[in-house]
């Protein structure tokens, strides 16, 4: 169900995002779905390092900030140390799929008891629109000016496809969110992981394809058009691991 009003994991003010940039609405879509399983005192957010992090002003409950890439690591010793806890990370493609990249499939091979949110925007959007390792092929970036040419900086990661293949994951699956479909399908990933972690069932993974306007140079909708035709293609959205199965 489409909700109307402000969830209670989110204090009353803009995200700090530019406008147009769908990490405020992926931010949503936890807060919301956290709020309809009640875990608002129970969750704690793991921040990661580039805009994605951002989300934190606007969070209303727990959270700790971890470094760039390292968020996993983090998330395993709390979830660890405080196995009742709802312990999600946020992070983007530079921080997980980049930097972070030993981490998570460390993390997601190991099977550890929590759930990652991946914004995947292609770009490094806070450091000012650098090549990320999603970034897409022909796509222009600060450092592809010419648009990432596969030749000298290989094809973009697909992670939900590597972590599928890993044995331990239960949940692995990708959403658009330039559709309206895409967003009600995420928001319902989302909590179909959280409760996956709830019941102690294992690693679940969420990508959430999102834009940037600023950094691609576009307008708001134009980046949603152009999701459609580039993005959307090749991060085809689907659910790619549920060992569980059951309804979504
Ligand atoms: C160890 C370290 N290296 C580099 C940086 C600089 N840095 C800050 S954010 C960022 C990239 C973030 O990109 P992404 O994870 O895609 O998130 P976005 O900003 O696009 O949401 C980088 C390289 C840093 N803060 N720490």
């Amino acid at each position: 169900m489409p909700s109307y009003k402000r969830p209670g994991a989110l204090l009353p003010m803009s995200t700090g995002y530019c406008p147009g940039c769908l990490h405020g609405l992926a931010t949503r879509l936890v807060a919301d779905a956290i709020e309809e399983l009640n875990q608002q005192k129970n969750a704690i957010n793991v921040v990661s390092v580039g805009c994605s992090a951002l989300n934190l002003y606007s969070w209303c409950g727990d959270d700790i900030g971890a470094a760039h890439g390292r968020a996993p690591a983090v998330a395993t010793g709390i979830k660890r140390c405080l196995p009742d806890r709802l312990v999600f990370t946020y992070q983007g493609d530079g921080d997980l799929a980049a930097i972070g990249l030993a981490e998570i499939m460390s993390a997601a091979n190991r099977g550890e008891n929590f759930t990652v949110i991946f914004a995947n925007n292609q770009t490094y959007g806070m450091t000012g629109g650098q090549m990320a390792p999603t970034t897409l092929v022909g796509q222009k970036s600060t450092t592809t000016p010419y648009g990432r040419d596969p030749v000298t900086t290989g094809y973009p990661l697909k992670m939900c496809e590597l972590i599928s293949v890993l044995e331990a994951p239960v949940f692995v699956a990708r959403y658009a969110l330039n559709s309206p479909k895409g967003v009600m399908d995420a928001k319902k990933g989302i909590k179909k992981a959280f409760e996956l972690q709830l019941a102690g069932k294992g690693f679940t993974f969420v990508e959430l394809l999102t834009n940037c306007p600023t950094n691609w140079g576009m307008s708001p909708l134009a980046t949603l058009d152009y999701m459609n035709t580039n993005t959307v293609p090749y991060f085809v959205p689907g659910v790619y691991k549920d060992k569980e199965g059951g309804k979504q």
